[in-house]
């Protein structure tokens, strides 16, 4: 059976963070592990309370888990401070870890930071290098590239940059842009844009999480990173169409 293993942090409501991403494996067959790096106290309505894992329970996590059970793919979230980050990025290439897939988790979809102001320098320089593709959405791709990002040809320029940055292939995620809301892939040289629909709900919550980990969930079941992403994306389109409208705030998706 296939592996893969999320590095985030928690969502006790059940629909972000590890828990999404644990259900996202499952869905696709794929044998799901997780080493939480915060705990986050949350609910549809949005975060309340943050304790982030200490350096010396992330390094034993990853080290039980590498040491064991050796994932096929890696699907990284939330890392909420400059040590977790360099001890994730230590221990990743410490067991060189393979697919790893980086959603750059800054802000809850209530806006909640979740990443230590000054710490997003440290995910780019150590962590993101490392990704074979990294997730950010428009407001992430501000943070990393420097520049506002307001129409195509900025999604274009912003993915191009953090591409030149780090050397992974960059799914800039269109979702916040007024009008359209197509996604941009750079891989290389290949340029890519993937077009749906978008859909009027307010049961959006975890779908960042949801997208990384059912492209990772796809990578390790063979798919060439681009059909990765586009089963991933059907896939998040199903789980938010067919959502079943728990909680008073921000639903979540049926995984
Ligand atoms: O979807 C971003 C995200 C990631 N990880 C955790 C979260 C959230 C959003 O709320 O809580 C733990």
């Amino acid at each position: 059976m296939k592996t893969a293993l999320s590095i985030a942090g928690t969502d006790p409501s059940g629909g972000a963070g590890v828990h999404a991403d644990l259900k996202t494996f499952e869905a696709h067959g794929v044998y799901g592990m997780a080493a939480i790096t915060a705990i986050v106290a949350q609910n549809t309505l949005g975060v309340t309370a943050v304790e982030k894992a200490s350096r010396r329970i992330l390094e034993a996590q990853l080290d039980a888990v590498f040491g064991d059970i050796f994932p096929d793919a890696v699907k990284i979230g939330m890392v909420p401070d400059a040590e977790c980050i360099s001890v994730t990025a230590a221990a990743l290439k410490k067991w060189k870890a393979r697919n790893i897939v980086i959603d750059t988790v800054m802000a809850s979809t209530g806006k909640t930071p979740l990443i230590d102001s000054g710490a997003e320098a440290v995910l780019a320089r150590e962590l993101l290098p490392l990704a074979r593709v990294i997730t950010p959405n428009i407001p992430e791709a501000e943070v990393l590239c420097g520049f506002r990002v307001v129409t195509r040809d900025d999604m274009v320029l912003a993915a191009k940059t953090i591409a030149r940055l780090t050397g992974a292939a960059i799914l800039l995620k269109g979702g916040h842009l007024a009008g359209s809301c197509d996604d941009l892939l750079i891989e290389g040289d290949e340029l890519r844009w993937y077009s749906a629909p978008r859909i009027e709900t307010r049961n959006t919550h975890g779908t960042g999480c949801t997208l990384s980990s059912a492209i990772a969930a796809n990578l390790v079941q063979g798919s060439p990173l681009p059909e990765a992403i586009a089963r991933a994306k059907e896939y998040l389109g199903e789980a938010i169409l067919r959502a079943p409208g728990l909680g008073r705030g921000h639903g979540p998706l049926r995984h």
